[in-house]
């Protein structure tokens, strides 16, 4: 078996540097976003979220996470205005969670972490012809993300949940047809915006981050069936519940995190 990428001992988040050295670039993410150090910006203005014609497709374990992935064959659901300057197509969700008690969002807050966090991937279908350049250019993918905290149970989130045992190994994938991912978002579309990265290898740098600043409420209950998820697939022997599966902070450097309110 080749040498790949995870979150373990060996082949985290503190190793992905040496198939990937762009891991020590300077738009590296998540980040710690400290509220007092974003600089209020007032012409960045509102994000909208056109989700209404949206087209989900499937849900599947790709051995990191559980994404949901939807039709961008064209601009029928987007997300534009804030810090965009066009709009930027959906093409599928995807989330990072911690271990049972423990903090496992990718960006934290003031130093403090949540439960989990949502990724909405979106991509610059103006300026690029696919999903794979858009990935590789420094204007081609939006990202919104969203913080999980743990509370009551979330009233949508079990149409996700639901679908986990289907896709419990590595590889496996299944229709997931009729799912808005409105659903998941918080009242509040308030929101911090830096320019950043993917967090997982090949780790490019080519997102506008805006990452919301109200969280969603979600029960241990519903993140924990999460944890039954595994990263390997069905046939190997070693079984690794998915979990932990979030690369911590990296360094700001010389960027500036601007903030909608
Ligand atoms: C990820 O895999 O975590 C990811 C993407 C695309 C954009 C951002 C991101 O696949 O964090
Ligand atoms: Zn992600």
């Amino acid at each position: 078996t080749g040498h790949h990428w995870g979150y373990g001992k060996e082949d985290g988040p503190s190793a992905w540097h040496r198939q990937y050295p762009v891991a020590k670039g300077n738009r590296q993410s998540p980040i710690d976003i400290i509220p007092n150090e974003a600089r209020r910006d007032s012409t960045l203005g509102p994000i909208f979220l056109k989700y209404d014609q949206c087209r989900s497709l499937n849900i599947a374990n790709n051995g990191h996470s559980v994404v949901v992935e939807f039709d961008d064959s064209d601009d029928r659901s987007v997300v534009l205005g804030g810090p965009l300057d066009n709009p930027y197509r959906l093409k599928q969700f995807h989330f990072h969670w911690g271990g049972k008690g423990c903090e496992g969002s990718e960006h934290t807050v003031a130093g403090v972490g949540y439960a989990s966090e949502l990724h909405v991937v979106h991509w610059n279908a103006v300026k690029y012809k696919t999903y794979n350049d858009a990935a590789a250019a420094p204007d081609g993918l939006a990202v919104l993300g969203i913080f999980l905290e743990l509370g009551d149970d979330h009233r949508w989130l079990h149409m996700i949940t639901d679908a986990l045992y289907t896709v419990k190994f590595k590889g496996s994938a299944t229709d997931f047809k009729g799912f808005n991912p409105k659903c998941l978002l918080p009242s509040s579309l308030h929101y911090w915006t830096y320019l950043g990265s993917l967090t997982t290898p090949p780790l490019h740098e080519s997102v506008t981050w805006i990452v919301l600043k109200e969280p969603i409420v979600v029960s241990e209950k519903q993140l924990g069936m999460f944890r039954m998820l595994q990263f390997n697939g069905e046939e190997e022997d070693q079984r690794m519940r998915m979990e932990n599966n979030f690369r911590p902070p990296q360094n700001l450097k010389e960027r500036i995190v601007r903030s909608s309110n």
